[in-house]
């Protein structure tokens, strides 16, 4: 079993880095997927880009399945958005951003290319929580967080509230 990795949250610069592109798939790779993996599902989170555990590269793991059902986890790397289709609302919240939700209006269909995690061609058709996931994610790997979609008054008062809380820990 891999180590559980550390997870950086907002403001930590870390998080606005933009990922470069992987292109070295050796066992030192696959390694690190496995530790996104174990962080991932330990947190428990539905996905986890390789920027929020430090690591600035094109990488991506995500399980949207519910919890009753078996779990299949799914590695992307360099992925891009081609196409989008309709838009949806939904409530997010984020490994990185502590103790917040909000709404936050996206695409409700994409189609994304990417590859998986032995380097093959993949195209990944998601609607609904599938894309919200993968749009968040990806998100992340331009060095953007899901509160950086909402309104300016929801997002300072999150801010100072942020600030507090961060004020009392030790
Ligand atoms: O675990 C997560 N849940 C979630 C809920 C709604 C919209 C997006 C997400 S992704 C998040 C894990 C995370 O922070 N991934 O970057
Ligand atoms: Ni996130």
């Amino acid at each position: 079993m891999s180590d559980t990795l550390k997870i950086y949250r907002f403001p930590d610069p870390v998080l606005r880095i933009k990922a470069a592109p992987v292109e070295n798939i050796d066992g030192e790779l696959q390694q690190f997927i496995d530790g996104m993996t174990e962080t991932m599902y330990k947190a428990p989170g539905i996905g986890l880009a390789a920027i929020q555990v430090g690591k600035p590269i094109s990488l991506v793991v995500y399980d949207i399945s519910p919890p009753e059902e078996s779990h299949k986890i799914n590695v992307i790397m360099n992925p891009e958005i081609v196409s989008r289709e309709g838009s949806i609302t939904y409530e997010e919240a984020c490994l990185s951003v502590f103790d917040y939700s909000a709404e936050v209006k996206r695409s409700n269909k994409i189609l994304v290319k990417a590859i998986d995690r032995e380097g093959k061609p993949i195209e990944i058709e998601a609607e609904g929580l599938h894309a919200v996931c993968l749009q968040h994610e990806i998100d992340h790997l331009n060095g953007v967080l899901f509160i950086d979609h909402i309104s300016s008054l929801k997002r300072s008062l999150y801010k100072s509230r942020l600030k507090k809380i961060l004020s009392k820990e030790q």
